[in-house]
């Protein structure tokens, strides 16, 4: 194991402290969670993790004071173009991984009130909901950063999902 592997694990492993504490009745375990860093000035950027739910459960919301507006996004494939819609929610299975990435699921954030610049963190709240209807608060820190900490957890640089995304910064849609 080289140091740069060494350090990732640290940093994993300190995400997951942050969350656990916040949601002893409904487990969920979050992974590689990060958002994307912005240039000043931009509108838009999106957040992105691995989420292992014990319970299933479905994310119903998200929310962040550095976003005036946050929600569930899907990226998908038509033709030649990758499309962004909203989605209502997201299911996460009981032991199953959903991975939100540049090219899949994500969390959008817009109309941003602050550059996110790497090395900082941003509060995320995940708003969860399980099969009896009974929500709960999944609070995380994500380290801002300008790509993936796992290269297990995001497709490589310059695939179409990826530059999608950063062409649409400062985009309404
Ligand atoms: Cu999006």
């Amino acid at each position: 194991m080289n140091m740069n592997i060494l350090s990732r694990t640290v940093f994993a492993a300190a995400a997951i402290t942050i969350s656990a504490s916040t949601i002893a009745d409904m487990p969920v375990k979050v992974e590689g969670a990060w958002v994307r860093s912005t240039a000043p000035g931009q509108q838009g950027t999106a957040a992105f993790m691995k989420l292992t739910a014990q319970k299933t459960v479905q994310i119903v919301g998200v929310s962040t004071p550095v976003a005036g507006t946050s929600d569930l996004h899907e990226m998908k494939r038509e033709g030649d173009l990758m499309k962004m819609r909203e989605v209502d929610k997201l299911e996460l299975p009981a032991g199953r991984t959903v991975a939100l990435t540049p090219s899949g699921y994500h969390l959008m954030l817009q109309d941003l009130k602050q550059q996110l610049r790497p090395g900082t963190t941003v509060p995320l709240t995940l708003v969860l909901r399980d099969s009896k209807g009974v929500q709960s608060k999944l609070e995380l820190k994500l380290p801002v950063a300008t790509r993936a900490p796992s290269t297990a957890a995001a497709p490589p640089e310059g695939t179409a999902g990826m530059s999608g995304m950063n062409g649409m910064s400062g985009q309404k849609h």
